[in-house]
């Protein structure tokens, strides 16, 4: 299928060189179309290019944490650690790139700026930080659920003179913190990998925590050659159960016995409920999303695991009292994204680490030479932002996006995110989000799931043909409906209950409302599959 293009002109604009965004453009090459693809970046791999802080690595097996659509790939790339590090992944993902030969079609160091629907000529006109105006039949946002880094407003913050870094947009060439002062602002899974590396480096380091994470061990090691092999060899099987069988969209093969445990915490005696905790302990990892299944809608359930982490923890730190101050989360477990950490709580047992609470207080200012918090001052010679994201709706707000009858998508989601399957939104005819909002991004693994939505999306490609002026749109009953849907979902989680980036409530002045469907892999998997299997009746397609 091909259509005609001019050099400004491309049947497909795909903004985002993730791993969502890459796989997209290999799927529109393979299908023929023309494609650019930009990037504010100047390489591939979307959150691993900027997240290169010290410690950066998943926490999902790395052998699941891979793309799962070309045998080849599969068993030619083999990770050195069962959970990869920013380094590698980012080997990874400039390998697929030149694999694919997907380079000739991206544009590097440029930022869409803006994407605006011509009734006329029913297409999206498109424009670049560059000064290009492009046009395309589709656009495809692939901008990543957490790209877009968050430094609060604090009071003086210009005022500081020393180094400031922000853990999602790090120096490409490192930092030498040897012998300094450092201050890092902010508990989350950033900071709780940084923290043990830096601190090592550090002559005196001051964390400055508002609301302590729950954080169990990753376990992290080199990979086992034998396990590497068990994996290839049933690649296939398990990728199926990782789709159709698993609750978070991960499996782990070694685990025994079921990695998703589908009884209640209370189905079974206070024994085995604590086996299940201790065998999780051990194996390290994100595993408890998988345990019982009423961890994250019973709050009585939830304590069991909650207090199973916290003695846990109190076990790793020496010093009672700031063992108590790293255990005082007054939030269900899970409610906030879980970190897995490397040796972060024996950090706390260090003489040069020094753990500041700020809850229910704030960072009263910073000055030239610190920051100032119980009327205290820290001086340091650099402070680190570990303070988050925008999450899943910052991204695509930067970008002004105007549809039909030049609707501002801003005022079409106002107070929450609205989108059809999390694939596209009432009155933005051919524009796809790809790991967007009212997917199900938080709780699943992002590498499954954004490969879902490429499919659906091509698959949608190949049913609308080739005629130039085509569209399709999410009908507004639809959108209403699964909107409906990914609130009765949420409702009887325990989400609401924490001030998470999952409800929106960590940027200030942010409407808050849940971002994300809690339905899982398979269920998310099953509604789509139903929204073009009938059709795509869900939708308006006009030819
Ligand atoms: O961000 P966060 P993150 N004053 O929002 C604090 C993924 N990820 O970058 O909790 C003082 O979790 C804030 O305090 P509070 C993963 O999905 C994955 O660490 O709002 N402190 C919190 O402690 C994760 O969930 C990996 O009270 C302030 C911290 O800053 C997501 O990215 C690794 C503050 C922000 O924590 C985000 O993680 C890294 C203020 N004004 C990230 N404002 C993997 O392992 C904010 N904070 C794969």
């Amino acid at each position: 299928m091909t259509t005609a293009s001019s050099p400004q002109s491309f049947d497909v604009v795909i903004v985002g060189a993730g791993f969502a965004g890459m796989y997209m453009q290999h799927r529109i090459q393979q299908r023929g179309l023309s494609v650019r693809l930009y990037e504010a970046g100047s390489g591939v791999g979307g959150t691993w290019y900027w997240n290169r802080y010290p410690g950066a690595r998943v926490d999902v097996e790395s052998v699941e944490y891979s793309y799962t659509f070309d045998a080849e790939l599969e068993q030619e790339w083999s990770w050195s650690e069962r959970y990869a590090a920013q380094p590698e992944l980012m080997r990874y993902a400039n390998h697929v790139a030149d694999r694919f030969n997907l380079r000739p079609n991206m544009q590097f160091n440029t930022k869409v700026t803006s994407a605006v629907w011509e009734e006329a000529s029913r297409r999206w006109q498109i424009k670049t930080s560059q000064g290009e105006t492009v046009s395309a039949k589709y656009c495809v946002l692939a901008t990543g659920f957490l790209s877009s880094g968050s430094i609060p407003d604090f009071d003086g913050l210009n005022d500081y003179q020393g180094n400031k870094y922000l853990t999602s947009r790090w120096p490409e060439n490192g930092v030498d913190f040897t012998g300094q002062r450092v201050a890092v602002i902010g508990t989350g899974s950033s900071a709780v990998q940084a923290i043990p590396i830096i601190a090592q480096q550090v002559s005196q380091l001051y964390v400055f925590q508002r609301t302590p994470s729950y954080s169990i061990p990753l376990r992290n090691c080199p990979l086992d050659r034998e396990y590497e092999k068990r994996v290839k060899a049933m690649y296939p099987e398990w990728r199926r159960r990782q789709r159709e069988e698993s609750r978070a969209g991960f499996i782990a093969l070694n685990y025994e016995p079921a990695y998703s445990n589908e009884q209640s915490a209370f189905a079974v005696s206070a024994e085995e409920r604590l086996k299940d905790y201790e065998t999780r302990w051990e194996s390290g990892g994100l595993c408890y999303y998988s345990s019982f299944n009423d961890l994250l809608t019973n709050q009585e359930a939830n304590e069991t695991l909650a207090s199973f982490v916290r003695e846990k923890t109190r076990q790793r730190v020496k010093d009672p009292a700031v063992a108590e101050l790293l255990t005082s989360q007054d939030y269900p477990i899970l409610t906030k994204r879980l970190c897995a950490d490397t040796n972060y709580y024996e950090t706390y047992n260090r003489d040069n680490v020094k753990l500041v609470s700020i809850k229910g207080s704030r960072i009263e200012k910073l000055t030239p030479k610190g920051l100032v918090v119980h009327g205290e001052e820290y001086e340091v010679d650099s402070i680190i932002f570990a303070t988050g994201f925008d999450a899943v709706t910052g991204a695509v707000s930067n970008i002004e996006v105007r549809g039909v009858n030049g609707e501002n998508l801003q005022d079409h989601w106002e107070g929450a995110p609205r989108a059809y399957l999390g694939l596209m939104s009432n009155g933005f005819p051919n524009l796809f989000f790809l790991d967007g909002p009212c997917a199900n991004g938080a709780l699943v693994s992002p590498m499954l799931l954004s490969e879902y939505q490429v499919e659906w999306v091509d698959r949608c490609l190949g049913f609308l043909g080739t005629a130039p002026e085509v569209t399709i749109d999410a009908k507004l009953d639809a959108e209403n409906a699964w909107m409906t849907h990914m609130d009765e979902v949420g409702k009887h989680t325990l989400m609401h209950m924490a001030n998470s980036w999952y409800m929106g409530a960590n940027i200030p002045g942010k409407p808050r409302a849940l971002l994300s469907y809690l339905g899982g892999l398979a269920a998310y998997r099953e509604q789509c599959r139903a929204g073009e299997a009938n059709g795509y009746q869900q939708f308006a397609v006009s030819r």
